[in-house]
């Protein structure tokens, strides 16, 4: 792949945006083959998986500004569209997926960002919905994203206003769940990955399923969506003999057997 590097290791997948000399804007070529090697950690059931950019400045600069500028009416929503679906495919992965972000996050990158589960920054990060100020609204879901994550009234500030913020205070608002130091970052991405898949896999998946599809309705229907997953729990091999070793008092099997899964 051009743009994309993929590694995979202990049921932890890490994808790499590959182009930092354009600080890993988001042209077709990038999102083609970022669909692609989703589709990829997918078939090789990975447990969970990170997200990072290449480099040392950023995660991804927003989409490719050079791309968009001359596209029509109908190129823009072909692009906007092919966005989408592969931003869809992030948030829907059936395993959870950390964007680990090493710079600037802006625009489609800061969106990018936000369809990932759990989101960690260097001290270095920066976030930001520039595009008003590029005659455009943000097309890759952050006028949506953006609002559940931090409420209307902080997304619409920083979206009416274009303004950038550190990864402090996007810690502060809730955008992202930790900051660590740049050269830290990805040892942190990776422990926080690696207590993840020691548990149940089909557990979490269930987890992630139900905390998303809730998010997307009221109450009652959420706990309806919850109760279902719970259910989908039981009878499978993870369900029996994690409360089985747990009865046992036996830690350690239970972890081996979720680690062998
Ligand atoms: N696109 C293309 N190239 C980019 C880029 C981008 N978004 N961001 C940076 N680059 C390129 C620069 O042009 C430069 O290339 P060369 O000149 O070296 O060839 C190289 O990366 C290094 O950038 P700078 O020289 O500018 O580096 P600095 O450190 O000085 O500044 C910066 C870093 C991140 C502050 C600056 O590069 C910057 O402001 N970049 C643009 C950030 C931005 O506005 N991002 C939002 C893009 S708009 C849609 C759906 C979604 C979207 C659009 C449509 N549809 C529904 C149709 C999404 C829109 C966006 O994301």
């Amino acid at each position: 792949m051009e743009y994309i590097l993929y590694e995979k290791e202990a049921w932890v997948g890490i994808i790499t945006l590959n182009r930092p000399k354009a600080l890993n804007a988001l042209n077709s070529g990038v999102l083609e083959e970022l669909s692609q090697v989703l589709d990829q950690a997918k078939r090789d059931e990975v447990r969970c998986l990170i997200l990072t950019g290449a480099g040392e400045k950023a995660f991804a600069a927003g989409a490719d500004i050079s791309e968009m500028r001359l596209l029509s009416r109908e190129e823009g929503e072909r692009f906007g569209k092919k966005g989408n679906q592969v931003f869809w495919k992030v948030e829907t992965f059936p395993a959870p997926v950390i964007a680990a972000v090493n710079g600037f996050a802006l625009g489609g990158g800061c969106e990018l960002a936000m369809c990932c589960d759990i989101r960690i920054a260097s001290e270095n990060a920066v976030f930001g919905q520039p595009e008003v100020g590029l005659g455009i609204t943000p097309g890759f879901g952050g006028t949506q994203r953006l609002a559940r994550l931090v409420g209307p009234g902080m997304a619409k500030q920083l979206i009416f206003t274009g303004k950038n913020i550190k990864a402090e205070e996007a810690l502060r608002i809730g955008l992202i769940n930790s900051v660590c130091p740049q050269g830290e970052l990805m040892e942190e991405a990776g422990r926080l990955a690696r207590s993840i898949v020691r548990n149940a896999p089909i557990a979490v998946r269930n987890s992630k399923e139900a905390i998303n599809e809730g998010l997307d309705t009221d109450l009652r229907s959420g706990l309806g969506i919850e109760e279902r997953l719970f259910g989908a729990c039981f009878e499978t091999e993870d369900q029996r003999y994690g409360m089985d070793f747990f009865l046992d008092k036996n830690k350690d099997k239970q972890r081996e057997m979720f680690k062998n899964r």
